[in-house]
């Protein structure tokens, strides 16, 4: 009898321990090749294919091996204090091949050392102003992550160790969303079970797409503030203490680093500009834009304070624990990726908190031009309904103004069951989009009651003003202002807003403008970031239908050379028909 209990017990632990050892890691899913198109943040029309080589460079794919495998194999000084990486000639196909696993160069990240260094790259006055950080909370960091590399994933690991004071660290938490790599199994258990920090990985079965998998970060948090970050950052010295300094203050505070450039290519560590903010376009698409002019040299008097911001990225914030979930956490049924971050962004500020940058805080992350993981459900049913549920919940009447431009997410809305964020924002008692737009980003570009929007349609020619395509350096529409065909269908492309003040603005921030000052001659007129200066400022009298210049006092008109896509121009106002413009309504409620 003895030796029959024996037996049960030994082949109860046996399976037992057979099961753990099987359910410890997510499944292998071998994902099916389909291919996707979506327009990427960089509004760049991407296909996700997966891992496929460019028959046109003569690229072939990468191998199994090179997909599953750790292939990390530092040299000490490679990317040392943020410079960038050298590839060898011989190792350029190679390195190409890999690129595609990752959509960044994975070659170059293997070379750098898990630690590798970095400048400093705070304003000297950050350096005195967080003296008192032990009094801070403390914080879990929460990476969520599917198929990372192991040498980026690491890299922000040790990262946060490396630069973050011991004291404010509770944890490194670890969300594995389903993530296919051998690599990223027994091999990382082992790994992160040596760190000094305590360090933990939770495992999710399931591919549950990134808002999920922080939820799940955030619900076995231990310290009273989170911390995000994407799986391929590199926090720089001085990183933490901002942020949560901000928070010691303000509970309600979501609040995000100064965000710096990792070049996917070469891994050069780029400082970026401190006085971004971040907004969105037409097409909800996050955007950074900078500070008017007229705010920027506000801002400029005291560069380390932390500042308010309409949007935020989505991947990179600290937030109180309990005013996390008290805030409506995130919305369960937003899949994969994107949309979240706007979606927190308009919650946050309608129900009553604030999303701050603190410019002391730097934190690099990769930027890559393509995603290099499927959307299971294909992007319609996750990237486009996450969006539409944004719209639904968030903007009221706005969301039609979404719906109209946006075919996609159009297509989508009505299956959307959006009662439960409905009662949230009744309980939590938030105020409107509106609200929003007026008091969280005045110098926003959406249509609104106050002002004008529409086609604007010159008379002599029967031409439409049109947003240029040409990009400038922060990927703005930029260019000399044209008028074009006007098309039948009311298409974006062909919107303007007019404000009280009399800017003439369209989708992305940009503005008609000119020069101020009075010129000999027909001066140019261009579309160019918004300044809230007044060289972009119009008045459009209804009687002549003319539009002046608000300083120089000339008229709006159309280059009188044989070609219209010479563009517009100011000249002396003279009554002629192509001074004369027609300002066209177009309902968008
Ligand atoms: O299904 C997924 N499951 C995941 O766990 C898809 C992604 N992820 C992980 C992924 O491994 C990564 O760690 O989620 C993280 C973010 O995914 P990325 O790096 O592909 O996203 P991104 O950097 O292109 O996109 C930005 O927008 C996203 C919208 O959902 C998220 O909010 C990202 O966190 C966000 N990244 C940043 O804000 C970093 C700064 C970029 C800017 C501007
Ligand atoms: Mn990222």
């Amino acid at each position: 009898l003895i030796l029959f209990f024996v037996l049960l017990a030994i082949v109860a632990i046996w399976r037992k321990h057979d099961k753990k050892s099987m359910d410890i890691y997510p499944k292998h899913i071998f994902r099916e090749n389909n291919q996707e198109e979506y327009i990427d943040k960089h509004g760049i029309k991407v296909v996700v294919g997966h891992y496929v080589g460019n028959p046109v460079n003569k690229i072939p794919n990468a191998t199994y091996d090179m997909i599953n495998t750790n292939r990390f194999n530092p040299m000490p000084n490679a990317g040392k204090n943020g410079n960038p990486v050298v590839i060898e000639p011989k190792d350029l196909l190679e390195m190409q091949q890999l690129f595609q696993i990752n959509r960044f160069n994975l070659m170059a990240s293997d070379k750098m050392p898990l630690n590798r260094s970095l400048p400093d790259y705070r304003r000297k006055k950050c350096q005195f102003l967080f003296g008192d950080y032990k009094s801070y909370s403390k914080t879990s960091v929460i990476i969520v992550f599917h198929n990372e590399a192991w040498s980026t994933l690491l890299r922000t690991v040790w990262s946060v160790i490396n630069r973050s004071p011991v004291e404010l660290v509770e944890e490194i938490l670890l969300v594995d969303d389903a993530s296919e790599r051998d690599f990223l199994r027994k091999p990382l258990d082992d790994y992160i079970s040596t760190l000094p920090v305590p360090t933990k990985i939770i495992r999710s079965f399931e591919r549950i797409g990134l808002i999920k998998a922080r939820l799940k970060g955030a619900l076995e948090a231990k310290g009273e503030i989170l911390t995000f970050l994407d799986a391929h950052c590199e926090c720089t010295k001085g990183w933490l203490e901002p942020l949560l300094s901000v928070i010691k203050n303000d509970s309600t505070s979501v609040v995000c680093p100064v965000i710096d450039i990792i070049n996917d290519d070469s891994f050069a560590y780029v400082k970026s500009f401190e006085l971004h903010w971040g907004a969105f376009n037409w097409n909800l698409q996050f955007r950074w834009y900078t500070l008017g002019g007229k705010e920027m040299k506000l801002r400029k008097n005291d560069a380390t304070q932390p500042f308010n911001s309409p949007t935020m990225a989505g991947g990179l914030f600290a937030i109180n624990k309990k005013y996390f979930f008290d805030v409506g956490a995130y919305d369960e049924n937003m899949n994969v990726w994107g949309g979240e971050n706007l979606e927190m962004s308009f919650r946050v500020w309608q129900c009553g908190g604030k999303i701050q940058i603190a410019p002391c805080s730097h934190v690099g992350h990769i930027f890559r031009k393509s995603s290099p993981y499927s959307f299971p459900g294909g992007i319609d049913k996750t990237l486009f309904a996450n969006l539409a549920r944004v719209a639904l919940v968030w903007m009221d009447e706005w969301s039609n103004f979404y719906f109209k431009f946006n075919e996609k997410a159009r297509q989508v809305k009505d299956e959307q069951n959006i009662t439960s964020r409905l009662q949230l924002k009744n309980k939590l008692k938030c105020k409107n989009f509106e609200w929003y737009l007026d008091n969280i980003w005045p110098s926003h570009f959406f249509p609104k009651k106050d002002r004008f929007f529409g086609r604007i349609r010159n008379k002599g020619q029967d031409l439409c003003l049109i947003k240029p395509d040409k990009r400038g350096l922060s990927n703005q529409p930029m260019g000399i202002a044209k008028i074009d065909t006007c098309l039948k269908d009311e298409v974006a492309l062909e919107m303007f807003v007019m404000t009280p003040e009399g800017f003439i603005m369209t989708d992305d921030s940009i503005c008609l403008d000119a020069p101020e000052r009075v010129v000999i001659g027909p001066s140019k007129v261009r579309i160019m970031a918004c300044s809230g200066y007044s060289r972009q400022q119009w008045k459009y009298d209804k009687k002549t239908q003319e539009l002046f210049h608000l300083t120089n006092h000339k008229c709006l008109d159309v280059s009188n050379s044989k070609s219209f896509t010479e563009g517009l121009i100011l000249t002396d106002c003279n009554g002629s028909e192509s001074q004369k413009w027609i300002f066209e309504d177009v309902p968008w409620r």
